[in-house]
């Protein structure tokens, strides 16, 4: 092809035009334009897909502006940039979120809808990037939006994994998982830079050698290198230029084919290392809550998290003549301690391949990194067992171990008498098989620890991170989570957030505190009335779509009781099905029982290799199943297992839901962030004091929260007198009719087994406490049926959850990260001329 000689303002294509206007004539072309230039189709052969990408191309398009021109001035400008490293973002779906964003939500549906497409059923093609587990890297996806909402600079971190969350189908009442094929067509909001590529290197030996100064220096020859490619997906602020960046790493062999074994014939041998190589970002580790110790996952830890410095790195030596004031130019967030192995990386980046000297490199490092913690379980502590971690990373243990030494040497100062410290402190646990302990890694190498609700930043003050609090009292702080309004009210509820701009404007959007002045309409009743219209015609839209997934009938007048999370024993679903039986016996007891009619919802995954998680999923279909059939309770109670929980499916449930179930055991749950979308979509909460809930309730007023069960205190109290579940089983008739009912086979076809190891499990040990909060659980929710009885008051309470929850906006912990942690200041980005356009 000859070179393009005409200069781009005399270029006869309309770039400007057809990639960036904004007319419902240009998008339309644009459109037709994508689909047959990138696609390769005309109308006449696209597949909904194709005109889906088409779609999504078209909106990228129109984005690309304020991406360049943020990235633009980030590299001309010195500003501090906040560095988000998670290994997990959970993004959910970017094509409505993005025209949201851009302020292009209505052109474009009606370009779609002139060009004689359907748009929501190209909206539907979009397969989410299922990058998390659940509410940690749905966090991070939050974060992330509030910090280019904010014009904050920052850059998210992290794996860009081939296959994410599985998803789950449900056959024969139980659990499958299917492989999560997300990259399958293509994904057209990414685009690689593989000229940003980073060598990582893995296991191999350490040698020490002295530098042409005579200092003493160690090199580390790995055993193996693999590549890191990054690929960028913009994170647009809403109605702002900022776009920020969130970078995931793919794993490539660095050497792509052995050509020595392929010459002797020994084809397999010749890419067998490729293959292992690019196994690092094949799949996200599907637990929630729950360590493996498996060495891939050290693995994708580190690749992550030194790709990452190492661009850090370049990018600030792009600006800056030394790493000098490397920790002023960056706050290096921690999310959880899976990124935690970047304290070690860092210092060897800075002591093995920047010749800094120790003091300065440990200066550098510790004013870098903050530390969120997300759990109290402490089956969710990160450890790992020395030789895995030696044998792979022989640099960092050794830098471990003399961090560590220091470390330690400071502990024994500060303790002179008690030798106990030691051990609980030390980096290392010795108590038994030796192991890395990465929350204390985290907690030496950080200047800033958090907790992610107040409660459970007491808890880790006075439990989980005891010791250290007592060293380092100053480092400590809570930044309790939120949500974003704009994917979690605009953009799932647009119906409600219409309402609420006509009454309030859409300030709240940006600002959500300005919901307060909501609370003045909750007291006129002509609102109140509408308000509730609206919120059945939300379960309506919800009805119709579990009448066609599940070819379920529900009553979108009946009480919408909706628990979607993941499914962990802590979360007590299987409370909640407790109360479900306990109804139904008093139905099939009193058949002519007056009771407000019900819909029980579930959604949620089990960890693949999690066996009670599972079969509670079991026993909710189960339930179901009798429930459903059963012409005694004739659509009283329907129970409605809705499979593979996503991002997608949570925009769905939330606006439809009456109450909301945050039912954990009193000290489990570190916040939730369930919690509040519900909240914020006008749902009423039954709760235990646990996590967010205790601010939730807090701030929407004690009489607009259905509470329940024991304080934190009182479950340790009971648990350090000894527990016995048996003793509420024998003196409460309800209780012990369940767990018999269930025990007998009743929701098994008669099979006693199936159910057994729940109920021993309640009955014997009950480490949840599910028997000692049953009464007080269904006791709540009888108030819950009674007041749903009274539309006009339960609009009201759902008025004013929505009025009081401008707390929990994602913005505002933002913004508590930026003043008490990060320091850091919003850099509003200018669209440079030559990239103006209409957009
Ligand atoms: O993080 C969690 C969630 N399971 O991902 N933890 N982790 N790890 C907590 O259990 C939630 O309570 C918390 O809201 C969430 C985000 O901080």
């Amino acid at each position: 092809n000859p070179p393009i000689t005409v200069p781009l303002d005399e270029c006869p294509i309309i770039i400007e035009d057809d990639r960036t206007g904004l007319s419902i004539e240009t998008i339309r072309r644009a459109l037709l334009d994508n689909l047959y230039y990138v696609q390769g189709k005309t109308p006449q052969t696209a597949t909904k897909n194709d005109f889906y990408m088409a779609l999504a191309y078209t909106v990228r398009d129109r984005l690309l502006k304020r991406w360049l021109s943020t990235q633009l001035t980030y590299r001309k400008t010195p500003v501090k940039t906040v560095s988000y490293l998670s290994a997990e973002f959970l993004l959910g779906p970017h094509l409505i979120n993005n025209l949201i964003s851009l302020n292009l939500y209505d052109p474009f549906k009606k370009a779609i809808e002139e060009s004689g497409l359907n748009f929501q059923e190209l909206v539907d093609q979009e397969e989410e990037p299922g990058l998390g587990n659940g509410g940690l890297g749905r966090l991070a996806a939050c974060y992330m939006d509030s910090l280019a909402t904010l014009e904050i600079p920052a850059i998210g971190y992290g794996i860009r994994y081939e296959f994410g969350i599985f998803d789950q189908e449900i056959k024969d009442g139980w659990q499958v998982e299917i492989t999560d094929k997300w990259l399958q067509y293509g994904n057209p909001w990414e685009i690689a830079r593989p000229e940003f590529a980073q060598l990582v290197k893995f296991g191999g030996y350490t040698e020490s050698y002295y530098d042409q100064d005579h200092i003493y220096r160690v090199r580390w020859v790995p055993r193996y290198t693999v590549n890191g490619i990054p690929y960028d997906t913009p994170i647009l602020g809403y109605r702002v230029n900022t776009a920020n960046t969130l970078r995931l790493w793919k794993a490539e062999a660095s050497e792509s084919f052995n050509f020595e074994r392929f010459n002797v014939g020994d084809y397999y041998g010749a890419v067998r290392d490729k293959v292992a190589c690019e196994t690092i970002s094949k799949v996200l580790y599907p637990n929630d809550e729950q360590i493996q110790g498996k060495e891939l996952r050290l693995e994708q830890q580190f690749f992550f998290v030194s790709c990452s410095l190492q661009d850090m790195i370049r990018i600030h030596l792009n600006k800056n003549a030394s790493l000098d004031n490397f920790h002023e130019m960056w706050s290096i967030q921690l999310n959880d301690t899976h990124p935690a192995i970047g304290v070690a990386e860092l210092m060897r980046l800075l002591l093995d391949e920047n010749n800094y000297d120790w003091d300065t490199a440990w200066n550098i490092t510790k004013n870098t990194f903050a530390y969120t913690n997300h759990t109290l379980l402490p089956e969710a502590l990160e450890k790992w067992p020395l030789n895995i971690f030696g044998r792979m990373l022989p640099r960092h243990l050794e830098i471990i171990y003399a961090i560590n030494h220091r470390f330690l040497d400071e502990v024994r100062i500060h303790y002179p008498n008690d030798v106990s410290k030691l051990a609980c402190l030390s980096i290392i646990d010795e108590t038994g098989e030796k192991y890395v302990r990465m929350a204390h890694l985290a907690c030496v190498g950080s200047f800033a620890i958090n907790g992610v609700a107040a409660l459970h930043t007491e808890l880790l003050k006075s439990d989980v991170l005891r010791d250290f609090y007592e060293l380092y009292p100053e480092k400590f702080s809570n930044k309790t989570n939120g949500v974003t309004p704009r994917r979690w009210m605009v953009l799932s509820n647009p119906r409600m957030s219409f309402t609420i701009c006509e009454k309030i404007g859409d300030s709240w959007i940006k600002n959500l505190d300005d919901l307060r002045q909501l609370e003045g309409y909750a007291e006129d009743g002509g609102f109140r009335n509408y308000w509730q219209q609206i919120k059945k015609e939300v379960k309506q839209d919800l009805a119709n779509y579990i009448q066609a997934k599940l070819d379920i009938k529900v009553d979108p007048h009946s009480l919408f009781d909706v628990q979607v999370k993941r499914i962990h024993e802590y979360k007590r679903q299987h409370l909640n099905v407790l109360n479900i039986v306990t109804l139904y016996n008093r139905i099939k007891n009193n058949p002519n029982l007056d009771v407000t009619p019900r819909t029980f919802i579930f959604g949620g995954k089990a960890a693949p290799g999690y066996f009670m998680a599972k079969l509670i999923i079991k026993l909710i279909n189960s339930v179901a199943d009798v429930v459903n059939n059963d012409p005694v309770i004739c659509d009283r109670i329907k129970v409605i297992f809705l499979p593979d929980y996503n991002v997608t499916f949570g925009q769905r449930v939330y606006p439809a839901a009456d109450i909301s179930e945050q039912i954990s055991t009193a000290g489990k749950e570190a916040s939730g962030t369930g919690n509040m979308k519900f909240s914020l979509n006008g749902a009423l909460t039954i709760g235990t004091l646990d996590g967010a809930n205790v601010e939730i309730r807090e701030s929407v007023g004690a009489e607009n929260f259905f509470l329940f069960g024991l304080t934190t205190e009182e479950v340790y109290a009971i648990r350090a007198n000894r527990y016995t579940p048996r003793d509420y089983y024998n003196s409460d008739e309800e209780l012990k009719a369940v767990l018999d009912l269930i025990s007998t086979g009743f929701f098994s076809h008669g099979d006693p087994n199936l159910f057994r190891p729940i109920v021993d499990n309640l009955l014997y040990s009950d480490p949840y406490m599910l028997l000692a909060d049953y009464r007080s659980y269904v006791d709540a929710q009888d108030a819950v049926g009674c007041a749903y009885r009274d539309q006009d008051h339960w609009g009201r309470m759902s008025i004013l959850n929505v009025a009081r929850m401008g707390k929990f906006s994602s913005d505002r912990s933002i913004k508590d990260y930026c003043n008490d942690i990060w320091k850091t200041k919003p850099f509003a980005i200018d669209v440079p001329e030559y990239m103006q356009s209409q957009a």
